[in-house]
């Protein structure tokens, strides 16, 4: 540790990825070229990469991969683009152009909801690039610094809301998103066209090579935890008094990626920092973040999150750096619990006498199919609608602001497009990644498997008399963790093609990592595992005992306290 908090200089050679950003001058690179070059679909060098900073992941159909090596054809080159949307809230009318672009100008036709409260577009060639954002731009969105080494969308609790709290929570979402957001003038200069306004870019928070990793951070209003705060870097709960939020607890250092095999990466919970009051806010969200930016780890890139930098210098050093930056001291966590995870689907009314309606979507994949036209129906929605939609962090949409005279209407077109329907509790929780055929990391199916793999539990569960209860079920297509499948109750891993580990005993308000109970097994040997499960689940559960909590208590795994060590051990 460095007992004088000084920053410490890598031995090691720094990786490649902070050669890109130092020589990009300001994230430019020269994607201009790039855009100007016909001859391929794709991004060539460092823009590769840098494009990322801007939103976009060049990504190809790996379903296409193997017939179009053999064709002799470049792999089939496209963008998946991500939009900023902190809270995730946005305009009904606003969806009717998102909806619009997708349809026409993408080559999967669809709109990805993510699990963190905002949209993908996947399948934009190159050459339609300006046009996307042209388009966010005159919706007043944009897609900056949804990728790669910054902070990313700030998640907020999106329960409709229910007081003021979740205004001004909302609203903290905005302004922290805002300060953290990259100064480059390269955005507006690459993508709509403005002239170069400044030579001399300044970052004065994230520095000339930005972070040393991804960095993710929630506003939560408790008892609901449904941004899943744990995973994140950087947290603030909110903590109320006389209906108005006078500051929050702070907690930093989660994340949920680790690597196969790999015991120098782990999982970690989020952990208690201190107590800062509004006022002072904003300076230790720039304290925590610049800190973070002079201490993680720049030579290795699986070691460079701040659960790994809090590892290697402590908490307390940490935090004492933060208080140093900020000049104030953190106080004494305040009291604060969580109830519960998932979303409250079906109307409510919130304390301004709106309704809002939330719908399940699942896998957050928005398009027409033979069952449910949830494209064009939420699209119709968003033609009557002059409130907003709300993205919430489990891949759902909340129609939200709805005025009483036109709740009717809408819930009709909601009913008549089919997005409306009875669904199990069980899948009302259940979540997956993308994976195939977009995510060039993916191991196994995700989003392609979780709806039938759903049904055969349903199936179980019913056998088993218990139809009306619910597991939080999530998959990842690799070990990444984008489903946040650790945070499960029952959490798949691809480890190969068809082949998943499979977690156990995460919690129901997310503050416990899901332990591994079996190693790479097929779907079929999974479902035969938790037959069993559920089958001793229902039979020696105490009282109202959820899935997670039965397995930890019985000891089908052990518990994990330092997921340091206990993830791995
Ligand atoms: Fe993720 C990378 C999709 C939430 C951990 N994630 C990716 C990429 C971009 C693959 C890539 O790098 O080329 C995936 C694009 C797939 C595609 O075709 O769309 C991808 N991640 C997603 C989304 C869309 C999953 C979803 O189904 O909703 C989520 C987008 C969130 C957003 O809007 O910003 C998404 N990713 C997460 C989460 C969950 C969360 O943030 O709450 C995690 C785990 C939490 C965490 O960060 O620890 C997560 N994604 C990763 C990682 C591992 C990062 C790490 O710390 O090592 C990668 C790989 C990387 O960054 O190197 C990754
Ligand atoms: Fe891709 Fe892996 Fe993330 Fe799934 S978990 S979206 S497979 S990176």
């Amino acid at each position: 540790m460095n007992k004088k908090n000084k920053i410490i200089e890598p031995i090691q050679k720094l990786t490649d990825a902070e050669r890109i950003k130092k020589n990009s001058n300001y994230l430019r690179g020269t994607i201009v070229e790039d855009l100007k070059n016909e001859i391929t679909n794709g991004f060539s060098g460092d823009n590769f990469s840098l494009i990322r900073f801007h939103g976009m992941y060049q990504q190809d159909d790996r379903d296409l991969r193997l017939e179009r090596h053999e064709q002799k054809l470049e792999p089939r080159y496209a963008m998946m683009l991500r939009c900023r949307l902190p809270g995730g809230v946005i305009k009904a009318k606003k969806w009717l152009d998102i909806d619009y672009f997708a349809s026409k100008n993408t080559l999967y036709g669809t709109i990805r909801l993510t699990n963190r409260q905002t949209f993908q577009f996947h399948g934009i060639l190159k050459n339609k690039l300006k046009d996307v954002h042209k388009m966010l731009h005159r919706i007043e969105l944009d897609s900056l610094a949804t990728a790669n080494d910054v902070n990313r969308n700030v998640l907020c609790t999106s329960n409709p809301m229910e007081s003021l709290i979740h205004k001004e929570a909302y609203e903290w979402a905005r302004k922290i998103s805002e300060l953290l957001l990259p100064h480059t003038k390269a955005y507006a200069e690459i993508w709509l066209d403005k002239k170069k306004v400044s030579t001399t870019d300044k970052e004065p928070i994230l520095g000339k090579t930005y972070l040393p990793r991804k960095f993710k951070t929630t506003v939560v209003v408790p008892p609901y935890n449904d941004v899943d705060l744990y995973a994140n870097d950087m947290n603030f709960i909110a903590i109320v008094k006389n209906q108005t939020i006078i500051g929050f607890n702070i907690l930093i250092g989660g994340g949920l990626s680790f690597i196969h095999g790999n015991k120098n990466t782990w999982p970690f919970l989020a952990t208690e920092m201190g107590y800062v009051s509004v006022k002072n806010t904003l300076l230790f969200a720039e304290s925590i973040v610049t800190t973070q930016r002079d201490w993680g780890d720049r030579t290795d890139r699986s070691n460079a999150k701040t659960r790994y930098t809090i590892n290697r210098f402590s908490l307390e050093s940490f935090k004492k750096e933060v208080e140093k930056r900020a000049k104030v001291s953190f106080k004494p966590i305040r009291p604060y619990h969580f109830l519960s995870r998932g979303d409250r689907f079906g109307w409510i009314k919130d304390i301004h006498n709106y309704w809002n309606l939330t719908l399940f979507i699942q896998n957050g994949r928005i398009y027409d199919n033979d069952n449910q036209l949830l494209k064009s129906g939420l699209s119709k929605i968003a033609e009557i609608h002059d409130g907003n939609f709300r993205i919430t962090s489990n891949q759902n949409i909340i129609i939200s602001e709805v005025l009483e005279q036109k709740k009717d209407k809408i819930e009709k077109i909601a009913l008549s497009y089919g997005l409306i329907n009875k669904i199990s509790n069980l899948r009302q929780n259940s979540m997956s990644c993308v994976s195939f055929p977009t995510c060039p990391l993916a191991m196994a199916e995700a989003e392609r498997m979780l709806s039938h793999f759903i049904s055969q539990l349903e199936d179980i569960m019913f056998k088993c008399g218990l139809e009306e209860e619910s597991i939080i079920v999530r998959v990842s297509g690799c070990p990444n963790g984008c489903g946040r499948s650790l945070l499960a109750e029952i959490g798949l891993i691809g480890k190969s093609l068809g082949r998943y580990n499979l977690y156990i005993g995460g919690n129901r308000i997310g503050s416990r990592i899901a332990k591994i109970y079996k190693e790479n097994i097929t779907e079929k040997e999974i479902l035969i595992y938790l037959k069993s499960l559920i089958k001793e689940w229902s039979i020696e559960r105490i009282k109202k005992e959820a899935f997670g909590d039965f397995v930890i208590r019985k000891g089908v795994v052990k518990e994990i306290i330092n997921p340091v060590y206990d993830f791995w051990n």
